[in-house]
């Protein structure tokens, strides 16, 4: 049997009561492997560059293998940005290529370098009209169970592509599992971790790392899902349905 396990970790309280998110990770594994990966995770949400936890959620369900659903993993590719500057033109080279709307690139942008605090999750923005259509606030949809189908095997040929940080593992199995969502064009993100200005943008199945996304030392980040087409609230929720509850093992 398979099980989904997910942490997610707090400073002043529980998220729900205002705390300051502090990290927040999941795998999908074996009965076996869950002791092992519990204290991984716990150890994460005490020991992180945010600062200690105070609050820390671990859920741990089983999952109704007949509902997983594989995807391929997104190819990798790379922008050595010379700036931050040089960075964010990429987000709007590469968007724009994709078919979302120059406006639409603008305001997630402002949007994520505005921020008061790091959301949780990410907002779901039109790919034309850059309007946010989640009714999440400040929480955000968080993406949930997933994991790469054969994470052994991934882990060792990221490895050996010199990908070795869990940041980029972590982000290519939730890129992988966003882009398959339906009406999903494209999605921007850089960590809010204060020592990792590495981000990406990933559309047209490519995940494009973009090596300068911050200033080091800043905590702010986030992400922006962009989807086009979306006529009305089924739509949405749809969307949502997908991303937090389906379970995807990406194939890398
Ligand atoms: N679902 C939706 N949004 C999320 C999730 C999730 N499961 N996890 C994180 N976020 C949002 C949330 O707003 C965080 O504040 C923000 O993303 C950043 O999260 O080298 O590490 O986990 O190629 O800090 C990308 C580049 C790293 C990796 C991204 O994000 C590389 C990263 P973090
Ligand atoms: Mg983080």
């Amino acid at each position: 049997m398979l099980y989904s396990i997910r942490m997610r970790a707090s400073q002043g309280g529980a998220h729900e009561d205002g705390g300051h998110h502090i990290s927040g990770a999941e795998r999908i594994l074996n009965k076996d492997d869950l002791p092992k990966m519990a204290e991984e995770l716990v150890r994460r949400a005490l020991y992180h560059s945010k600062g200690t936890a105070d609050f820390i959620r671990l859920t741990i369900d089983d999952i109704e293998e007949e509902k997983i659903i594989s995807v391929p993993a997104l190819s990798i590719e790379t922008y050595e940005a010379k700036d931050v500057a040089d960075g964010h033109k990429e987000v709007y080279r590469f968007l724009q290529k994709a078919g979302i709307s120059k406006l639409a690139v603008k305001k997630a942008m402002e949007f994520l370098l505005n921020l008061p605090e790091n959301l949780r999750g990410a907002a779901l923005f039109d790919a034309q009209s850059g309007k946010r259509l989640d009714d999440t606030g400040m929480r955000g949809i968080r993406v949930t169970r997933m994991d790469f189908q054969n994470p052994v095997k991934a882990n060792a040929v990221l490895n050996q592509q010199g990908f070795k940080d869990v940041h980029l593992h972590e982000a290519i199995v939730l890129a992988s599992k966003v882009l398959s969502a339906p009406h999903m064009v494209g999605e921007l993100c850089w960590s809010d971790d204060p020592d990792y200005i590495v981000g990406y943008v990933s559309a047209d199945n490519t995940y494009h790392r973009i090596t300068k996304m911050k200033p080091l030392h800043s905590s702010q980040g986030g992400r922006v899902f962009f989807v086009d087409a979306v006529q009305n609230e089924n739509d949405i929720a749809q969307i949502k349905r997908y991303l937090e509850n389906q379970v995807v093992l990406v194939d890398l």
